[in-house]
């Protein structure tokens, strides 16, 4: 019996599928079982629904009697896409997190504030990134747990203080160990080939030696050209667009047939993702059912009907069809 799904469970499911905590997962779940038209034809997945909200609702449970075993080193994600700051102690980690995003963090004078991961939200045109403060790293100082941090993330900022005239010993410190740990890796020519999508910045060039420190480090590595940044906002706009180009994302807007499109809430997908993939993404279910899309923006003319392997770009305003 087919099972006739309505849009307001088609809705409800969205919300599971986009749900962070295990609080907001409880609710979606429970809106699923409300609004699910009840006859044979669902039986199953309403069997299905019951017994995933039971999980759960015993993960949460156990999640809060664990509370003490929680690692701080695996930090969940949000947003369009995780951004781990790296760098020496007192570089500016913290203040930068603190300038780009409403986090409230510990910023001092003195080295090693900040003892584990913490983040923050950076509005991005219409959509988060998330930038995740991290305890110092040295070559001799490598905080357990932060490697993986690393590993995980999206993207890496690394950043150096130009402040001190140490700021050539802080590049190379921090490459040597990231390169240890695998988190990079170095060509036989000694370029940078990361699996990791990084950003090297100079922060605090609004000291008095900044430019000067940093004009000896360029000399003694030519091609060194780091985005020059301070707290105090010199080239803070242009960082966060450098940020956010990180990631190599797309934001496409969702419409239903007959409804103006959602330009508030985009979906964000990897550069180079095709309808097909817009559409795993919407529902698990909705690929197989896909007949056709319409597509604004990149196709020839607004509202036109692509090929499930038309590349989306961003900003794409993509109707399914199903
Ligand atoms: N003038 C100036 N001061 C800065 C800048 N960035 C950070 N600072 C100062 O540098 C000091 C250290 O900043 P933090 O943000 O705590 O540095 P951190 O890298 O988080 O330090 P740890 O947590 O110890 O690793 C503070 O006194 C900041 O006010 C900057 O761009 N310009
Ligand atoms: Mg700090």
């Amino acid at each position: 019996m087919p099972a006739n799904l309505t849009p307001q469970y088609y809705e409800a499911e969205e919300k599971y599928r986009r749900a962070k905590t295990p609080e907001e997962r409880i609710q979606a779940l429970e809106e699923m079982l409300k609004v699910i038209p009840k006859h044979k034809g669902t039986e199953k997945l309403q069997g299905d629904i019951k017994r995933k909200l039971a999980r759960v609702r015993e993960e949460g449970k156990k999640k809060k009697s664990t509370a003490k075993g929680h690692d701080p080193f695996g930090v969940e994600k949000q947003g369009a896409g995780q951004i781990v700051l790296a760098g020496y102690p007192n570089s500016g980690k913290s203040s930068l997190v603190t300038s780009l995003t409403r986090a409230k963090l510990k910023v001092a004078d003195y080295p090693y504030t900040t003892a584990i991961p913490a983040t923050g939200m950076m509005p991005y045109k219409d959509t988060w990134v998330q930038l995740v403060d991290s305890p110092p790293l040295m070559e001799d100082n490598v905080p357990s747990g932060l490697i993986g941090t690393f590993k995980e993330a999206d993207a890496l900022l690394i950043i150096i203080d130009v402040s001190t005239a140490e700021c050539l010993e802080q590049y190379e410190g921090l490459m040597k160990v990231l390169q240890e740990r695998e988190v990079i890796d170095l060509s036989e020519e000694g370029e940078i080939i990361a699996p990791i999508s990084f950003l090297v910045v100079a922060n605090k060039i609004d000291y008095l030696d900044a430019e000067e420190n940093l004009e000896v480090m360029k000399e003694l590595m030519p091609g060194f050209d780091p985005l020059t940044v301070s707290i105090n906002g010199n080239g803070l706009e242009e960082l966060k667009e450098r940020l956010y180009n990180l990631l190599d994302v797309v934001r496409i807007y969702g419409k239903s047939p007959d409804r103006p499109a959602d330009m508030e809430r985009p979906f964000i997908l990897k550069r180079g993702s095709t309808v097909l993939d817009f559409a795993e993404q919407v529902h698990k279910d909705f690929p197989e059912q896909l007949k056709s899309a319409l597509v604004w923006g990149s196709s020839k003319f607004d509202g036109q009907a692509v090929a499930r392997e038309h590349v989306l770009e961003d900003g794409d305003i993509v109707e399914l069809q199903l």
